[in-house]
This record gives structure tokens, sequence and C-alpha cells, in this order.
């Protein structure tokens, strides 16, 4: 007599594995360089009031409403102290020199704006990167938001603005 043992039992071995948060987990230092411009923006707002622990909301962006009005200068310095610009945020007349003061080597001097908490390189910026030195010029001449950061400290809020009008 055969005995008909029902061997052939199915499994179906659904692991799903919808944790895709777990690659996304915080900002590990501006040292990667991944600049790359694919869709991490999105969704990614909401995350910081969960990371941050604290009050501290975090550096933010210039806002024109505090930007420093100096546009009655022809030339302005903006020097680093610590891990900040000073002034942050700046408006300045169009033609006016600004005299960046750091140690560019400790401090990377980079034109372009703060995106996800990152520095992105603007390649036509007027603040052309500074690796080197301790101090730089550029005469803004075009009317428009200049943004510029440090390469190593943009995500500790090394960041600021200077509105060209
Ligand atoms: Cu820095």
């Amino acid at each position: 007599m055969a005995r008909a043992l029902p061997w052939f039992v199915p499994v179906v071995g659904l692991v799903v594995a919808c944790g895709d948060d777990a690659s996304s987990s915080g900002g590990g230092g501006p040292g990667g360089g991944s600049v790359s411009s694919s869709a991490t923006a999105s969704g990614s707002s909401s995350l910081q009031s969960s990371g941050a622990g604290g009050d501290d909301p975090g550096p933010q962006p210039c806002t024109l409403a505090e930007a420093e009005d100096l546009t009655d200068q022809t030339a302005i310095t903006v020097t680093s102290e610590g891990i900040k610009y000073e002034p942050r945020c700046a408006r300045v007349a169009a033609g006016t020199a600004v005299t960046f003061v750091s140690n560019f080597q400790m401090h990377p001097l980079r034109g372009g704006e703060i995106v996800d908490g990152q520095g992105v390189v603007d390649p036509a910026s007027p603040i052309t990167p500074q690796s080197s030195g301790t101090e730089a010029t550029f005469v803004l001449e075009d009317a428009g938001e200049v943004p510029y950061f440090c390469a190593f400290h943009a995500s500790i809020g090394m960041f600021g603005t200077i509105w060209v009008e």
C-alpha cells in the first residue's frame, strides 16, 4: 500500500522588508561629499523633530529679515569665529567687495546653499572655493542671493548668505 504523504507543503516565505528608513538614518558627516541630485530631499523634513532630541531647532538658513544692512559700504569683511561666520547674513550693494577672513584649510569656503543640512556647491557662485590661505575677496556684481558655507561644518551651522542689491 502506498502511503500518500503530502510532502509538498507550499511554504510561502513572504519576508517583505519595508524598513526603508534604515539606510537613511541621519547625516553621517560632511566628509563624504556625496552630492547627489537624486530624490533624497523628499520627506526628510519630518526627521528633524525626532532626531535632535532637544529644543535646539538646529542651524537655520539666513532670512532677509535678519540680514545686516551693509548696503552703504563698498567693502565688507566676513570673519569666521569658531564655527560661525560674522556677519552671517548680510545685505550689500552690487559691486561690493566682500572679503572673507578665515583659515580656509580648517574651514574650506564654498559658494552654494544648504540642502537638507548639507552644503551643495554652486559652480556658478561668485564665491569660488577656497581651501588654503586666510583671506579671499570677491566682488559681488550681480544682484541676487549668494549663499556660502564651510565644507567641513555646514551641517552644524557654519554657513551664511549675502544678498546683493
Ligand atoms: Cu568650518
